[in-house]
C-alpha cells in the first residue's frame, strides 16, 4: 500500500491541530498542558485512510517556543500541509517552518487556508493568490491552496483530496535496505514491555530484527510492531511505527537515540555537511559560529566549520563540516538542522556528506571536489569517492557501508560490478589494485636489477621494498602470479620476464662445475665456497635455481651440498638396486650407502633430503621406494 508522510506546518494558532482532527477525527493535542494551553507542545500523529493509500499526518507545534519539537518530529517528513490563518496571512513561524522544509529536503506539499468562516470570499481569494507565490519563492512545486473551515466544514473533503493526490504522486520512501528510526516518544505498555516510537526510515524492519541503539550501539531485538494501532510483522519505510524491544529496560530508552541495523552507524564528532543558510536571515552565518544541531530526534551543540569561505550569506549553499560536543552518529544524505541558542532561530540546514569524518583542510581543492561529487551523486559515487580516498590502502567493508549509507549486501554486489578487490581484510577499486599491480611489478624490476643473481625476493622483503603493506603487496603478488606476470618458487617471486639463468656469472659455472664434479661426495662448503662473497653471491643464485641442493644432517649439524644431477643420479641407481622394495622390507641407511659408494658422511644427509622430498617413504629404520605423490611406486 502506498503511504506518505505529511509533516503539519504553519505558525502558532492557525488551525493545524484542528484541521488534523478534522481530517481525522484524531485529538492530537494529548498533553494536558497542551489541552489546557490550548497551544500544541509536542509532535501528534494521525492517520489519513484515502483511495490511493495512507497519509500519515505528523501535527506539528507552531509556537516559536517550540521549533525544536517541531524539528524533530519534521525527521522523514515528504511533504507538508501547510495551514495559514486567512486573517493573519503570513507569520514568523510560517516562514521559519516553509525553511525548515525545504531545508530537509521537501519540495510538495498543499496549503490550507484555514478560518474561512471568518472572512469574506474576497478576503479569501486575495489570500489565496499571495499564498501561491509565497509557496512558490519557497520551494514548493505547485502546491494547491485549498480554503477550509472546521467550524463551516468547508473545505475539507477538497483538502483530502488534494493530499491524496500528493500521495498519488509521491515517489515511493526512500529505501537503502537497512533500517532508521530516530525515537521520538518512549512508553511501557502492559504484555509489550518497552515501545518506542518513530518514523522509520531508509529500510525496512521485522520482527526479531536485531538492532543497534545509537548511541552506544546497544543490542536490541525488535519483539513486535505497530503500525497505527495495527501489528505488523513489517513495516515499510516512511511509515510511524511503534516498536516493542526486547533486551532493555525502560529507563535506557529516551527521544533522541535511534535505532539502526547493527553496524551501519558509528560515533564520531566530525562530519562533513552540505549547508544552505535559511534565505530569510538578517546576518550572514559565520564560521566557527557555536549552534544546536538537530537531525533526526536529536539535538547536540556544535560548531560550524566553513571550508571555502568566511560566511554564509542568506540563502548561499557551501561544503562545510561541523564538529560536535559529543558523540553523534547518522546516516549519509541525514538531513539536518542548524540553529542558534541566543537568539533563538534557525539558521542553517543541510545533508550529511561524509558521515565520519575528520577535521579537514580548509580551501583545498580535492577535498571540495569530493564534496561536490558526494553532493551530486548517491550511494554509487559515495562507494567511488570513499574507495578512491583509501587509495592503495584500501578501506574496511564497514567503513564503505557506513559512508555509502545503504545495506552491506548492496555494497558488496556493486564491490563485485566494479570489480573492487580485497586486499588482506580491505577493499581496493581497480585503478588502485592496477596501481598496486604496477608498484610491484616496477619493485621485482628494481630488486631483479639490483640483485641479478637473486632468483626472486620473499614477500616480506618485496613489501618493504615497494612501499606497500605486506597484504598489499600479497595480494597483488597473487594476481600477478595468476595473470602469470609473476612467478613463484617457494617463497621467492620473481617477474614472469626475468630469467635468471641469464644472470649466470663466471663465479657461477665455475662453482657449478666443481659440484657436478663432485657428484655424491662434492666438496664442502667452506672449502668450495669459502667467505669469498662472489662465490657466496654465485651459491646463492645455484641454491636458488635448483641446481644445488642443500642437504642436512640432523645429527651431525652439518650440511652437504650436492648437485641436482647427482641426486638424480642417486635416484636412478637406488631404484635399480632395490626393485624388491616396492611394498616391501625397505633398506637400511648404510645398505644405501654401501650401494652408491659412499659415506655416511654423505648417505645421511642425502636421503635425509630425499625423505624431505617423499623419496623413498621412511618405515621405522627402514625405507621403502615410493612415488613422487607418495604411493607405492
Ligand atoms: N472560526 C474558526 N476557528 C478555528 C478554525 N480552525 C481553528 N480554529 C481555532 O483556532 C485556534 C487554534 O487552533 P489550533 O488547531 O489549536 O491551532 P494550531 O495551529 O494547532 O496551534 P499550535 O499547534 O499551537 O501551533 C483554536 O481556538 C481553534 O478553535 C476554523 O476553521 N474556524
Ligand atoms: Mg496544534
Amino acid at each position: 500500500m502506498k503511504s506518505l508522510l505529511v509533516g503539519v506546518i504553519g505558525h502558532v494558532d492557525h488551525g493545524k491541530t484542528a484541521l488534523v482532527r478534522a481530517l481525522t477525527g484524531v485529538e492530537t493535542d494529548r498533553l494536558k498542558e497542551e489541552q489546557a494551553r490550548g497551544v500544541s507542545i509536542v509532535p501528534g500523529f494521525a492517520l489519513l485512510r484515502r483511495p490511493e493509500g495512507e497519509i500519515d499526518l505528523v501535527d506539528l507545534p507552531g509556537h516559536e517556543r517550540f521549533v525544536r519539537a517541531m524539528i524533530s518530529g519534521a525527521t522523514g517528513m515528504r511533504a507538508v500541509l501547510l495551514a495559514v490563518d486567512v486573517q493573519e496571512g503570513i507569520k514568523p513561524q510560517t516562514v521559519e517552518h516553509l525553511e525548515i522544509a525545504r531545508l530537509v529536503g521537501v519540495r510538495r506539499g498543499v496549503i490550507a487556508l484555514t478560518k474561512c468562516d471568518l472572512v469574506s470570499p474576497e478576503a479569501v481569494a486575495a489570500r489565496s493568490a499571495e499564498l501561491a507565490a509565497v509557496a512558490a519563492r519557497a520551494g514548493l512545486e505547485q502546491a494547491a491552496v485549498v480554503p477550509t473551515s472546521v467550524v463551516a466544514g468547508t473545505g475539507l473533503e477538497a483538502l483530502a483530496q488534494a493530499l491524496g493526490a500528493l500521495l498519488k504522486d509521491a515517489p515511493a520512501a526512500i529505501d537503502d535496505g537497512f533500517p532508521y528510526l530516530p525515537v521520538d516518544r518512549v512508553f511501557a505498555r502492559a504484555g509489550f514491555g518497552a515501545v518506542v516510537t518513530g518514523t522509520l526510515r531508509r529500510g525496512p524492519l521485522a520482527v526479531g530484527d536485531k538492532l543497534a541503539l545509537m548511541p552506544g550501539g546497544r543490542a536490541v531485538t525488535v519483539r513486535s510492531l505497530q503500525i497505527h494501532g495495527r501489528s505488523v510483522q513489517t513495516a515499510e519505510p516512511g511509515r510511524r511505527t511503534a516498536v516493542a524491544l526486547r533486551g532493555i529496560e525502560l529507563s535506557d530508552l529516551h527521544r533522541g537515540q535511534a535505532l539502526c541495523a547493527p553496524g551501519l552507524l558509528a560515533p564520531t564528532r566530525w562530519i562533513d555537511v552540505v549547508l544552505t543558510a535559511v534565505a530569510s536571515a538578517e546576518a550572514p552565518l559565520a564560521g566557527g559560529t557555536a549552534c544546536r544541531l538537530l537531525y533526526g530526534t536529536a539535538e547536540v551543540p556544535a560548531r560550524l566549520r566553513l571550508l571555502d569561505r568566511e560566511a554564509l550569506e542568506p540563502g548561499e549553499t557551501a561544503y562545510a563540516q561541523l564538529r560536535a560536543e559529543e558523540d553523534i552518529a547518522l546516516p549519509v544524505r541525514e538531513p539536518f538542522i542548524l540553529r542558534l541558542d541566543a537568539p533563538p532561530i534557525t539558521v542553517a540546514g543541510g545533508r550529511v556528506l561524509d558521515p565520519l569524518s575528520r577535521r579537514r583542510k580548509r580551501n583545498d581543492a580535492k577535498v571540495l571536489a569530493d564534496l561536490a561529487a558526494l553532493a551530486a551523486g548517491g550511494p554509487r559515487e559515495a562507494l567511488d569517492i570513499r574507495l578512491a580516498q583509501g587509495g592503495l590502502e584500501g578501506v574496511s567493508e564497514a567503513d564503505l557501508v557506513r559512508a555509502v549509507g545503504v545495506a552491506p549486501d548492496r555494497v558488496r554486489r556493486r564491490l563485485s560490478e566494479i570489480r573492487a578487490r580485497p586486499v588482506g581484510d580491505r577493499l581496493v577499486d581497480a585503478a588502485h589494485f592496477t596501481r598496486l599491480r604496477e608498484t610491484v611489478l616496477a619493485a621485482l624490476a628494481r630488486h631483479h636489477r639490483d640483485h641479478p643473481i637473486e632468483h626472486g625476493v620473499p614477500l616480506d622483503r618485496l613489501a618493504r621494498e615497494s612501499g606497500l603493506g605486506e597484504a598489499a603487496a600479497a595480494a597483488a603478488l597473487r594476481d600477478l602470479v595468476a595473470t602469470k606476470d609473476a612467478a613463484q618458487a617457494g617463497t621467492l617471486f620473481r617477474r614472469a620476464d626475468f630469467d635468471p639463468a641469464r644472470n649466470a656469472t663466471e663465479h657461477v659455472r665455475a662453482l657449478e662445475a666443481v659440484f657436478r664434479k663432485g657428484g655424491l661426495t662434492p666438496p664442502d662448503e667452506i672449502e668450495a665456497v669459502g667467505r669469498d662473497i662472489r662465490r657466496r653471491e654465485a651459491l646463492a643464485f645455484l641454491l636458488g635455481a635448483g641446481t644445488l641442493v642443500r642437504a642436512l644432517d640432523r645429527v651431525q649439524k652439518r650440511t652437504i651440498l650436492f648437485h641436482k644431477d647427482a641426486i638424480a643420479q642417486a635416484k636412478r641407481q637406488r631404484a635399480q638396486t632395490y626393485p624388491a622394495d616396492r611394498g616391501g622390507e625397505g633398506f637400511l641407511a648404510r645398505e644405501a650407502g654401501a650401494t652408491l659408494g659412499i659415506s655416511r658422511k654423505f648417505s645421511i644427509p642425502l636421503l635425509e633430503h630425499l625423505d624431505a622430498i617423499r623419496f623413498p617413504r621412511r618405515i621405522g629404520a627402514r625405507r621403502a621406494f615410493l612415488g613422487e605423490d607418495g604411493r607405492p611406486g
